[in-house]
């Protein structure tokens, strides 16, 4: 997502670097580039306008700073302005207040009404330490109920057990009693949706939204992302049927071009509460323009990789791994769980990117799948290790391999090249541990020995542990352990 933007952004850019200010002439290539790649996102062309005009008049109002050149002033601008036509700050609904909080997810078919409801309730209950009612009211596809009860079951929520032979607002009034009994604090109300707008579908649900009136509902749109200008002018015909109170954006993890997000707040005036980014029931982040902008902008998203490996990484694993890499010890458990940390983040692109510069340089390296692809050949092949292997792989001889090999369903070849490859990265990682106890990184010109310590030129490398080891013309890390 955005990465055809970021790169036309990136283009035009390339006009006003090096400039020594900002003029009328040598601003208008970089913003006609600019609109262009806008309008080829598929951005609401009437804020590509507004867009434009702001950006410009900012940018040749700007006073020159000192030290900041044009080039990274004009892409302050672009930023914050970027960052308001979507919204400024994240809005998070508000569900501090008494009472149940009833929240309806309206929608068209197929937009994700359903596998959002699940996400919510998911994050409503391990964020926010709610009590969560999820109720089925699509009367219109029976089988939305189950799959909401699934869903249900998975995260450990309540599921009301609506009977769809009501009507909506039935239903919806029957889930409050429920959720009364039980004290709950939110309920999530999972609608039906329909192809097209249609009468019939804003007639039903502005009646389960009147009965809620007394309850101060959310009304909550779940638009496509991947449908573009679609999902703005549905998201509007929505807001002025019913009133809505928030939109999230799902499938965001798709090659959507990125107009939706855009645009709808400012088309809509609905502000965008939720992104809604993989079928995975924990693949829902909250809004935050700015950072998106960022993104947009290759500035990465640091923020964002912070909370996420807070939220994903277990402490207790990271401090094992700890102790053991201030050891000097590094085993194939340490790595497997290394790798697990990269993946619960998300994939490796997607990481990457939130590392400020890395979006570009991640458009010249192209694609990361095959790294990625290797990294579950590794995991399988360890899976077809046993713990005492995994503790010291140097108990690894003929037949073991040809076990772990046959386990894995990978040639024995594979099996010796992870071998090899692990090897090299114990190495490394006892180097770094010397380094940190002041060694020195080993056969790093530059980085090496502290003062006080002095090596020769062309000298063996220093080896974890301070050993010296012989040289060879495999490079500093030695042959391959096969
Ligand atoms: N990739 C991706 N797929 C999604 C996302 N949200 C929903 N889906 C998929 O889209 C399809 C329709 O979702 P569903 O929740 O049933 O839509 P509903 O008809 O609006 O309730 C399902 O196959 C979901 O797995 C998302 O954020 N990313
Ligand atoms: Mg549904």
């Amino acid at each position: 997502m955005f990465d055809n933007l970021s790169e036309k952004f990136a283009n035009a850019f390339k006009y006003i670097q090096g400039k020594s200010k900002i003029s009328e002439e040598n601003i208008e290539e970089t913003l006609r580039d600019v609109r262009t790649a806008l309008l080829e996102a598929d951005v609401n062309f009437k804020v590509v306008k507004e867009f434009v005009n702001a950006v410009k008049e900012k940018s040749l109002g700007e006073k020159v700073i000192k030290g900041v050149n044009p080039g990274e002033q004009f892409v302050k601008i672009m930023h914050d302005e970027l960052a308001r036509i979507m919204g400024d700050a994240n809005e998070e609904i508000n569900l501090d207040r008494p009472g149940i909080v009833p929240i309806l997810v309206v929608g068209l078919n197929g937009q994700g009404k359903t596998t959002f409801s699940g996400k919510l309730a998911l994050h409503l209950k391990s964020k926010k330490k709610k009590d969560v009612l999820l109720v089925p009211a699509d009367t219109f596809r029976p089988a939305a109920k189950a799959q909401l009860q699934t869903l249900a079951k998975q995260i450990d929520v309540d599921c009301f057990d609506s009977d769809l032979s009501l009507h909506p607002k039935e239903i919806a009034l029957k889930a409050i009693e429920e959720a009364k009994k039980l004290h709950k604090n939110v309920v999530i109300i999972d609608t039906a949706g329909r192809l097209h707008v249609d009468e019939e579908l804003m007639g039903q649900l502005k009646e389960v939204k009147n009965a809620l009136e007394y309850m101060n509902p959310e009304v909550l749109m779940v638009a496509d992302a991947m449908t573009g200008q679609e999902a703005v002018n549905v998201s509007k015909t929505f807001h002025e049927a019913i009133g809505v109170t928030g939109i999230v954006l799902s499938k965001m993890d798709s090659d959507a071009k990125g107009g939706a997000a855009l645009s709808i707040r400012h088309v809509t005036g609905v502000p965008i509460r939720y992104v809604s980014m993989g079928e995975k029931m924990k693949d829902l982040e909250l809004f935050h323009p700015d950072r998106l902008a960022k993104r947009i902008l290759d500035m990465g998203d640091v923020l964002s990789l912070v909370e996420k490996a807070q939220e994903n990484i277990n402490e207790s694993d990271a401090e094992s791994m700890m102790k053991n890499f201030q050891k000097g010890k590094f085993t194939v458990t340490d790595f497997l769980k290394q790798m697990e940390m990269m993946n619960s983040l998300g994939s490796m692109t997607s990481i990457l990117k939130m590392i400020p510069g890395m979006g570009g340089m991640l458009r010249q390296i192209g694609d990361l799948s095959p790294a990625e692809a290797e990294m579950k050949r590794m995991k399988v092949i360890i899976s077809s290790m046993t713990q005492e292997e995994r503790d010291n792989y140097k108990v690894i001889k003929e037949s073991r391999l040809k076990r772990i090999a046959r386990g894995s369903g990978n040639s024995e070849d594979a099996v010796k090249d992870f071998l090899g490859k692990f090897k090299q990265m114990e190495q490394m990682m006892g180097g770094l541990a010397s380094m940190m106890k002041g060694g020195g990184i080993p056969g790093m010109p530059g980085m090496g020995p502290q003062k006080g310590f002095r090596q020769e030129p062309g000298a063996a490398p220093q080896f974890p542990g301070g050993k010296q080891k012989k040289k060879s013309s495999k490079g500093p890390w030695g042959k391959g352990y096969f």
